[in-house]
């Protein structure tokens, strides 16, 4: 089957050297975390950026920055890798963005696990483990850890959260959040893992091989993931869990509305969305040999990139846009790549779900929807 156009746009071209494992060829390798990464600067302190783990001049990154950017099959956009929106100025531009009054999402969740916490707290498994991919310094997620201690027959003293994040920096933060927020929780029953996410849920799957591990995915940074890929990687997720019984995922995912909103949430009027994908192409520029400057003498400058929002209803997604103002000739930026003026380069998708699409999801990484909680806008669901 021929993939959608923009799933194609997290499949590296047979070209790109990094070969990802098998079956899970459209996965950023910074999510499969099959090596380490760094990232530059500090990551927002809520609702968790996608997984990054490629740092500016990491090679890996940049060779993937560079299948995307090489002339990909007609028809085809080229892109540029969700991971290098998250650089320092990114991770503080998506900060901003979560405290727009458009962008919904990170409301939505936060008020979906308020109003729903003990009841997922409680589907959890009751021996389980709490690993949480992406946490950041956990500030959502201490309520819900609460809720699943309080629903233990053990109590927070039988509970145990490993928080894994590719930022060291605030893991440190998840500790003192977590404890704050579970009184009665035991310091040593709060863990932190510095690793991608899958590197992260084979340390905590060898850290307690006998447990149930329960992992929490927060944020919907799912929708980074083209469907296959998102298949993939939950696969892989189960597959070092051990396979349903012996883990479980608390998936949260964004829904499909109706445009307006959408495009609200992703154009904002103070442009501070535009601002954030544009610091990704300077960011992506930057790691190319002829850098910002070969842009910028070329009358492209990220500044003159105009941004778009394309709301793709076929794909029930979101897609953010670059359109290069003026042609740059090719080898310029880096050898191989050309840009015509006016043509437009996918810098983000956000899949947006449906009930449908969560449970083909599971069916594709061969597991099933437990339980589902939504809001009109938002939803949690327990796979397992
Ligand atoms: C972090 C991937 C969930 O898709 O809503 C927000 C990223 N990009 N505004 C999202 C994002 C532009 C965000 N995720």
């Amino acid at each position: 089957m021929a993939p959608p156009p923009v799933a194609a746009a997290f499949s590296p071209p047979t070209s790109a050297p990094p070969s990802p494992p098998p079956n899970a060829s459209s996965v950023p390798k910074a999510m499969l975390g099959e090596e380490e990464g760094t990232k530059k600067g500090a990551p927002p302190p809520h609702a968790r950026p996608p997984p990054t783990g490629e740092a500016a001049g990491d090679a890996c990154a940049v060779a993937s920055l560079l299948a995307g950017l090489v002339a990909p099959h007609a028809g085809d956009r080229k892109t540029v890798p969700c991971s290098f929106l998250y650089d320092g100025p990114g991770s503080r531009l998506y900060d901003e963005i979560t405290d727009l009054d458009a962008y919904y999402p990170y409301r939505a969740e936060a008020g979906l696990l308020a109003a729903h916490g003990r009841d997922i707290g409680a589907a959890l498994p009751a021996d389980s483990i709490l690993v949480e991919l992406g946490c950041g310094s956990a500030t959502k997620t201490g309520s819900l850890v609460a809720a699943a201690a309080a629903a233990r027959p053990g109590g927070p003293a039988a509970t145990t959260y490993i928080g894994i994040d590719c930022s060291a920096d605030f893991l440190d933060n998840a500790r003192v959040n977590v404890a704050a927020a579970v009184p009665g929780l035991p310091a040593q029953n709060v863990e932190t893992i510095c690793a991608l996410y899958l590197d992260g849920a084979r340390a905590a799957r060898a850290a307690h091989p006998a447990g149930v591990l329960a992992f929490l995915w927060l944020g919907s940074s799912v929708g980074n993931l083209a469907p296959a890929a998102a298949a993939a990687f939950v696969g892989e997720l189960f597959a070092i869990g051990g396979g349903p019984g012996r883990c479980c995922l608390l998936l949260c995912t964004d829904l499909w509305k109706e445009g307006a909103r959408l495009r609200a949430a992703y154009d904002d009027v103070g442009g501070v969305t535009a601002a954030f994908i544009r610091n990704g192409l300077s960011h992506a520029l930057a790691c190319l040999p002829g850098g910002l400057e070969a842009a910028t003498a070329a009358g492209a400058h990220p500044d003159a990139w105009a941004y778009e929002v394309l709301i793709n209803e076929r794909e029930a997604q979101v897609e953010m846009v670059l359109a290069c103002p003026a042609a740059v000739a090719p080898g310029a930026v880096a050898p191989g790549v050309a840009f015509a003026a006016g043509e437009r380069v996918l810098m983000e998708v956000s899949r947006k779900f449906t009930p449908a699409a969560v449970e083909e999801l599971a069916a594709a990484a061969g597991v099933t929807v437990k339980a589902r909680w939504a809001s009109a806008d938002y939803a949690v669901q327990l796979l397992a």
